[in-house]
Formats: structure tokens, C-alpha cells, sequence
């Protein structure tokens, strides 16, 4: 099999015809299945362990994966996706994106037989089933654990970007904790999704604490927000007063979390490349004529800095031996699929 990550929407692929697989249904028994995972945001850590892990479920599969590099850019995206239909994709998992822009293409796509799932964009149709990673819950783990370090009056700093599923999900619950503790302040609203997203958010973030010298606490549910808050804290100089709640985690975010005087206090979250494998086995089971739930959920954990400190935590291979369930999930799998290895 063979993994193609596609420069440009123009290049073509070079796969190599894969394997089949003992004992699946067809077409998997055979093997030659061709799954398209076509991206709207490629850069950051989330996204390049999301990528690993549909890889390494498709290599397990004997699927040859093509990817498909998102740049943040909706014409390109549904431009990559009418390339998938052309190249022969059995399956495109969808992941991120702008609604409005890829519904028409996602239809044709359909209407050829090709099987669709969406991750972490709200497509609104019963036959594209839905990866999420509980994103009501990663926001409800991240905040209870801000209120029981801070208390339930404080002034807030906000992160947040509308128009992306997961944080607008994630917002929700922003609103209602808000709703029910009126002594949780919030004093400014920041963020910036792009290809810089960490050193834009943190322009934007030091003229907020400059601005609003009262904020102590910052909700910054995407880890890319975070890093930029925590860059903006360190280049003031406020980070003992600042705490950090987001959500995401990444070996490079432990490192970030766990230095001397990080203000970055809590995260919760999800392993990125098992959801990147749950997508791939959703696209699969499709494939192969089996249901698949409308609704597939990753569950995530919440994780503080003084557990990462206490229990010596310094990578994600280090977190998932501290919690097994971290590296696993249980959505959407057969007694044919084998597991992933990452
Ligand atoms: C711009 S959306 C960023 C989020 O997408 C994924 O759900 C990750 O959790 C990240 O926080």
C-alpha cells in the first residue's frame, strides 16, 4: 500500500496496488481500496498526528490513503475534492472546512456512490457520518477545572474563532458556564485560525492583557490559541499572574505545559491520531456495506500540569502508558479491521 500526500491538488498520485486483507469483506479482500483524506488546516500538531493516524489505520487496512494538504482554503478544498472523485476514491474523509463551500461537491461526490465522512465539520446530511471528539465535553473538563482553581468570579480572556464545528461547540458551553457564574467575566475576545495561528493569536493577546490588566485567567480551547496566549504572557511578563485553560495536547504542548512558571495550567483532550483513525475505519466500514452511527464521538481526558510534573510526563507516548484509554478508541471498529500501530 502507499500513502500519497498530495503538494499540490495537481500532482498525481503514484500508489502502489495494495494487498488484500485475509478474512475482510470486499473490496478489502482484495485490496487496491483508495481512501481520499482531504484537510482544510494541515499545519500544527493536532492536525499532523490527526494525518498519522489515519495513515497508519490505512496502512493496517491495506488502504492506499491519499492526502490531501489543507492550506485554509475553501476553493482549494473543494477543488481537491472533485480531484478525489476523479482519481477513484471509494471513501473522502472530510476534515474541517467551511459548509457552505463544499455541500455541492460533496453531493456529486455522493451521487457517484463514493462514501463520505465528515470530521469536525457539521455537513448536515444523514448519510455522512459525523467524527467528533465531544467537544461539549473537552470544554465542560477544561472549565470546571478553571473554576475550581480560580473560583467563579474572575475576569476572562476569550480565544475563539466562529464558524470552525468544534469551536463553536466548544463556545456553547463558554455561554453557559458564563450563564451560570455571572462573577466569570468575559473582558476581550481574540483568536486568529490561519497558517500562523499561534504568533497571530499572541499579537493579538498582548494588546488585549495590555489593554485589560485585570484578566487572570484565559479559555483557550485549541492549543494553537494557547501557545500564542502563553508566548504573549512570556513577552509581557505576566505569566505567574495568568493561568491557561485549553484544549489539544501534543508532545510539544506537554513541553510548553510542564516548564518552569507555565502559565499553560490545564488542557483536555483526545489523542488526535486515534480520532484520524477512527475516521479512516468509519470510511472503511462504509466501503464494505456496513452501518455506521451517525454520530461518532472520541471521548476526551482532561489533563492538568501537576499530573503531567508529578507523574514525569514529558511525551505522548509517556501520557498513553499513564492513561490507556488515551491511545485507543472503540467507535466504529470490526472484528476485521485490524488496530492501528502508532
Ligand atoms: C480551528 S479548529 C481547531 C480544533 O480542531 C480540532 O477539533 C482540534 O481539537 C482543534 O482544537
Amino acid at each position: 500500500m502507499a500513502f500519497t500526500v498530495f503538494s499540490s491538488p495537481l500532482v498525481l498520485s503514484q500508489s502502489v496496488a495494495a494487498a488484500g486483507l485475509a478474512g475482510a469483506p470486499a473490496p478489502f479482500d482484495k485490496g487496491g481500496v483508495k481512501i481520499a483524506l482531504i484537510s482544510y488546516i494541515s499545519a500544527g500538531d493536532f492536525f499532523q498526528a490527526y494525518q498519522a493516524g489515519a495513515q497508519a489505520q490505512a496502512k493496517a487496512l491495506g488502504v492506499d490513503l491519499r492526502i490531501f494538504p489543507g492550506r485554509q482554503n475553501a476553493a482549494e478544498q473543494r477543488e481537491q475534492i472533485l480531484q478525489a472523485v476523479n482519481l477513484g476514491a471509494q471513501a473522502i474523509v472530510i476534515d474541517h472546512g467551511l459548509p457552505e463551500s463544499l455541500s455541492d461537491v460533496v453531493q456529486q461526490a455522493l451521487d457517484k456512490g463514493i462514501k463520505v465522512v465528515a470530521f469536525d465539520v457539521n455537513l448536515n446530511n444523514p448519510k455522512i457520518p459525523q467524527v467528533e471528539q465531544s467537544d461539549h465535553k473537552l470544554a465542560e473538563l477544561a472549565l470546571d477545572q478553571a473554576i475550581k482553581d480560580n473560583g467563579n468570579s474572575f475576569k476572562a480572556g476569550y480565544a475563539y474563532v466562529a464558524g470552525f464545528a468544534p469551536l463553536d461547540r466548544r463556545n456553547e458551553i463558554w455561554d453557559k458556564v458564563k450563564a451560570a457564574n455571572s462573577g466569570i467575566v468575559e473582558t476581550a475576545r481574540f483568536g486568529t485560525v490561519s497558517d500562523t495561528t499561534a504568533t497571530s493569536t499572541a499579537d493579538q493577546a498582548k494588546a488585549v492583557f495590555r489593554a485589560n490588566p485585570d484578566i487572570s485567567v484565559v479559555f483557550a480551547p485549541y492549543d494553537e490559541f494557547a501557545r500564542g496566549v502563553k508566548l504573549a504572557a512570556a513577552d509581557l511578563g505576566i505569566s505567574a499572574k495568568l493561568k491557561i485553560y485549553s484544549a489539544d495536547i501534543s508532545t510539544a504542548d506537554i513541553q510548553e505545559i510542564v516548564e518552569d512558571g507555565s502559565p499553560w495550567v490545564a488542557t483536555s483532550a483526545t489523542n488526535p491520531a486515534v480520532v484520524g483513525a477512527v475516521s479512516i475505519r468509519a470510511a472503511a466500514l462504509q466501503i464494505a456495506g456496513e452501518t455506521v452511527p451517525h454520530q461518532i464521538i472520541v471521548d476526551p481526558v482532561l489533563v492538568t500540569q501537576k499530573q503531567l510534573r508529578d507523574a514525569n510526563v514529558k511525551t505522548i507516548e509517556d501520557l498513553a502508558k499513564k492513561i490507556p484509554s488515551f491511545s485507543t478508541s472503540s467507535a466504529v471498529t470490526a472484528s476485521w479491521i485490524p488496530s492501528a500501530a502508532f
